[in-house]
């Protein structure tokens, strides 16, 4: 990838947290209209993570993911079409339409179906890694989990196997603060994630999550510690859920005070804020940016509604069992 700092880049950047943002925004809509099936788990006020560790990647690294996975999947270039078309159940969904929300993804991408068992990508993760590694080649896998994840016996497992093996591992802690409502500190004696590498014996670090920018460079380090076999690293990305943990969820465990300040931390404003400030960008450039993104999302909405389902002969494809015989 591109150095990060290139202004163009950094145009990039910003235009990806926006599409997810309008992505989340227009999603949430056509949920509450009960247009779609299942439930939702959206990453409004995250999309910082997404982004700055996606694009640091190269596109034949993996990614694996969690229930909160559409900004992942749009940061590591999956369509807004293919993902629509999934919510929607459509056999054109970039899962056939048999994962739905919890588990978008899109491997000729790079990115695992999302795992929604908490904590259950890690050791998969490692293990995709220990393929890369056995087969010689130079590619990593960032793995994404949340805070609540950490306490997990899949972290220790997955973590530790990675260390002992050196394995081209990113572990990347999404640290809102919150597992569902639960606060980290009534879970965590020491709540500092990045603390914990020291115990393994690998690199971590802790990173303002909702700085893009900082995300990319230090996923940058990490991506090329882990190709030159020095792996795996501990990203904790310090960030905050600025929408229920699912559909229903009205958030009233997180404090107005706690909200408000964190809101004048939203990833979007950060950047845009920052790309005004050196003359990178105008508002009515970013407004622009804004549009297209929503204009793009409501083509998208379009097509999605009209979308094929999948047929009766659908459910016995994509199966790993055989069909006993007569
Ligand atoms: C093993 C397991 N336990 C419980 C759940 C139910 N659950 C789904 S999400 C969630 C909270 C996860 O919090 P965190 O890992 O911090 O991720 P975040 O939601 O903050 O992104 C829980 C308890 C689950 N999916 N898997
Ligand atoms: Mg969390």
């Amino acid at each position: 990838m591109s150095a990060p700092f290139d202004n163009g880049w950094r145009l990039e950047l910003l235009d990806r947290m926006i599409r997810i943002r309008e992505f989340e925004e227009g999603v949430r809509f056509l949920f509450l209209e009960g247009a779609m099936p299942g439930t939702i788990h959206q990453c409004q006020g995250q999309e910082a993570t997404a982004v700055g560790v996606c694009v640091a990647l190269r596109e034949d690294d993996f990614i694996t993911s969690t229930f909160r996975g559409h900004g992942h999947a749009i940061a590591k270039g999956l369509s807004e079409q293919e993902l629509l078309d999934e919510l929607f159940g459509a056999s054109t969904g970039c899962c056939k339409g048999k994962g739905g929300s919890m588990h978008v993804g899109n491997m000729s991408k790079g990115m695992v179906p999302g795992i929604a068992i908490v904590g259950g990508g890690i050791p998969l993760a490692a293990g995709m890694a220990l393929a890369f590694k056995m087969q010689k080649s130079d590619q990593v896998v960032a793995c994404f989990f949340g805070d609540g994840a950490v306490a997990e016996g899949a972290f220790h497992e997955g973590v530790n196997m990675a260390a002992i093996w050196r394995l081209p591992t990113i572990f990347v802690c999404e640290n809102n603060l919150y597992g569902a409502s639960t606060r980290i500190d009534l879970v965590m004696k020491n709540s500092r994630v990045a603390d914990r590498a020291a115990q393994y014996g690998i690199a971590g670090e802790t990173v303002d999550g909702n700085d893009v920018e900082a995300v990319y460079a230090a996923t940058e380090v990490a991506a090329a510690r882990c190709r030159a076999g020095d792996g795996p690293v501990l990203l904790e990305l310090l960030t905050y859920r600025q929408t229920g943990h699912s559909r229903r969820d009205p958030r009233l465990y997180q404090p107005e005070s706690e909200k408000k300040e964190w809101a004048a931390r939203d990833p979007i404003e950060v950047l845009s804020t920052r790309l005004q400030a050196e003359g990178v960008a105008d508002k009515a450039e970013i407004e622009e940016m804004r549009a297209r993104a929503a204009k793009r999302f409501a083509a998208a909405v379009d097509r999605a509604r009209a979308a094929p389902q999948p047929s009766i002969d659908d459910l016995g494809t994509d199966l790993f069992a055989e069909e006993p015989a007569p």
